[in-house]
C-alpha cells in the first residue's frame, strides 16, 4: 500500500517538473487524477438502460493544469506519441479529423460549455495549459479515453467554479464522449468519477444510481492483456455503433409487439425500459419471448420497415441517426436482433445475481457468471476475438475462478476473479500458456498481465 503510494507521489513529482519546464510562464499549477475502470460483469448493458458491476482502478489519467486568462487550451502528453493540441473555445468546437487523441479533451470543453447555458451563463469557459500522463494502455477496454474526458472535464468544473456534482458530470459525460463518434453508455464516466477504494460498484442508469459493495478480501482482479489493440475510433466503433442500433431498433420492435397484441400504448424506447413496465413479466422467460417477438434473427432494412410498419427513411432518421451527426449505415446482410438481445437481458439478469452473489461471498457461483458472461459475448453479441477467448480458456486451465472479456470487447482485456493466494501460479500459467508465444525472448509481462484494486475516483491530488 505505501509502496503504491510512494510511486504515486513519484509519478505527481515527476508531471509537476515536466510541467515547469514546458510551461515556465505558469504561475501555479495543480494535479488531478482520474482513474480508468474494470467491469467485471455487465457488458454493453449501459446504453440499454441496464446495470453494470465495474470498479475504479488505479491506473489511470494524470493531468497537471494551470488556468490562462484567455480561451486557449494548450494540452501536452508526456507520450511523445501523442502530438501537442492547441485549440480556442468557442460555442462549437470543431473535432479534429476522427483518431485524434484532443477530441477527448475537447468533447469535455464542448460538453460543459453546453451546459452553461443552463445556468443562465453566456460566457465562455477559461482556457488553460496542461500537460497529461496516462498509465493505462490505449486500446485495452480499461477506458483509457473516459478518464482522459472525465480528468478534463474535472479541471474545467472546478476551475471555472460550476459546482457541478458528480453524478450529474457522469451524465452529462456519458453523452457528451459521443462527441468523439461512439454512442456510449455511462458506465465508463461514472465509475471513474465515483469509484471508491475497496469497492465494487453497482450501477444503474437513467437516472443514475450507484450502490458500493465491498470487494471480497480473498479475492484479487487479474487483468490480461490480449495484445489485440480494441481502437474505438476505427471499425471496433463501427460495430460498437452497430450493437447500438441493433438494440433500439430491438426495443422498438418489442414496442411495437406489445403494442399490437395487447391493443395498449407503452413507453418502450430502451430494452431496459421493459423491466420497469408492466410487461416485465415477459422477462421471466426471456427464450419464450424472444421466439414470440422476433420470427427470426437478422433483419434487413426491408424486413424492419414491414414488422414496424414505418418506411426505411423514417427507421433512418428516427434509429440511424448517431449523436456525432453521422448516420449509421447498415450492412446489407441485415442486422442480427434478436441474439443481441438475449445477451443484453440475459447479461442484466447476471450482473443482479453477481451482485447477491459477491455480497454474500458466494465467489464460486460469481465466477461462473463471468464465464457465462463471456459465453453470451462471444456468441450472443458477437464482441470477443480469438486472442479473447483464448485467454478464458487459458485461465479456466489456471485457478481463475471466473473470466471474461472487459469493456467493449474486439480486443482488449479480459479480468480474471483469481484466489489471492493461487496469484502467482495463475501469472505463470498465463505467461506460459499465451504471452510466451507472442514473445520469444525473456522480459517482464508486467504491463500485460497484473492485479488491479478498486479504487478511488476522480480527485484533485495536488
Ligand atoms: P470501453 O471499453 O471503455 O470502450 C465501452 C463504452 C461503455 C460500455 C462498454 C461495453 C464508451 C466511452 N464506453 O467501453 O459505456 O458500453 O463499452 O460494456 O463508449
Amino acid at each position: 500500500m505505501n509502496g503504491a503510494r510512494e510511486m504515486l507521489s513519484e509519478r505527481y513529482a515527476n508531471i509537476a517538473s515536466n510541467f515547469r519546464k514546458l510551461f515556465p510562464e505558469a504561475e501555479y499549477f495543480s494535479i488531478y487524477r482520474a482513474p480508468g475502470r474494470v467491469n467485471l460483469i455487465g457488458e454493453h448493458t449501459d446504453y440499454n438502460g441496464l446495470p453494470v458491476l465495474p470498479m475504479a482502478i488505479r491506473q489511470g489519467i494524470t493531468i497537471c493544469i494551470s488556468p490562462r486568462d484567455d480561451n486557449k487550451v494548450v494540452i501536452k502528453n508526456t507520450d511523445p506519441s501523442f502530438e501537442d493540441i492547441e485549440f480556442e473555445i468557442d460555442f462549437q468546437i470543431p473535432p479534429y479529423p476522427k483518431g485524434n487523441w484532443g477530441n477527448y479533451c475537447k468533447a469535455a470543453f464542448q460538453t460543459l460549455q453546453d451546459y452553461l447555458p443552463q445556468k443562465k451563463e453566456k460566457k465562455l469557459l477559461c482556457g488553460m495549459n496542461a500537460l497529461i500522463d496516462g498509465n493505462i494502455p490505449a486500446g485495452s477496454g480499461l477506458s483509457s479515453s473516459s478518464a482522459l474526458v472525465v480528468a478534463t472535464a474535472v479541471v474545467i468544473n472546478d476551475f471555472n467554479k460550476l459546482n457541478i456534482d458528480k453524478l450529474f458530470l457522469a451524465e452529462l459525460l456519458a453523452v457528451g464522449e459521443r462527441y468523439v463518434g461512439a454512442e456510449g453508455g455511462g458506465m465508463d464516466q461514472a465509475t471513474s468519477l465515483s469509484g471508491k477504494s475497496g469497492m465494487v460498484l453497482k450501477i444503474d442508469f437513467f437516472p443514475l444510481r450507484i450502490e458500493y459493495i465491498p470487494f471480497p478480501e480473498n479475492y484479487v482482479i487479474v487483468v490480461c492483456n490480449s495484445l489485440v489493440e480494441a481502437k474505438k475510433s476505427a471499425s471496433a466503433s463501427l460495430a460498437y455503433n452497430q450493437r447500438v442500433v441493433e438494440c433500439r431498433l430491438g426495443a422498438a420492435m418489442i414496442r411495437k409487439f406489445i403494442e399490437d397484441k395487447y391493443k395498449t400504448r407503452c413507453d418502450i424506447d430502451l430494452l431496459g425500459d421493459l423491466k420497469k413496465s408492466r410487461f416485465s413479466y415477459l422477462l421471466k422467460n426471456i427464450d419464450n419471448t424472444l421466439d414470440r417477438i422476433f420470427p427470426k434473427n437478422d433483419f434487413t432494412l426491408t424486413e424492419l420497415s414491414l414488422f414496424l410498419k414505418m418506411d426505411e427513411e423514417a427507421i433512418r432518421e428516427r434509429y440511424f441517426k448517431l449523436k456525432s451527426g453521422s448516420h449509421f449505415e447498415p450492412p446489407s446482410s441485415g442486422l442480427k436482433i434478436k441474439s443481441r438481445l438475449r445477451h443484453v437481458f440475459t447479461e442484466a439478469e447476471r450482473v443482479e445475481r453477481s451482485k447477491e452473489c459477491i455480497e454474500n461471498q458466494k465467489m464460486d457461483e460469481f465466477g461462473q457468471l463471468m464465464y457465462q458472461s463471456h459465453k453470451s459475448c462471444a456468441e450472443d453479441y458477437e464482441v470477443s476475438c480469438p486472442e479473447l477467448d483464448r485467454l478464458v480458456e487459458i485461465a479456466g486451465g489456471n485457478g481463475a475462478i471466473g473470466s471474461r472479456l472487459t469493456g467493449a470487447g474486439f480486443g482488449g482485456c479480459t479480468v480474471n476473479m483469481v484466489h489471492r493466494q493461487k496469484v502467482d501460479k495463475f501469472k505463470k500459467g498465463m505467461i506460459h500458456g499465451y504471452y510466451k508465444n507472442y514473445f520469444k525472448k525473456e522480459q517482464s509481462f508486467s504491463d500485460y498481465i497484473f492485479v488491479c484494486q478498486p479504487s478511488n475516483g476522480a480527485q484533485k491530488v495536488m
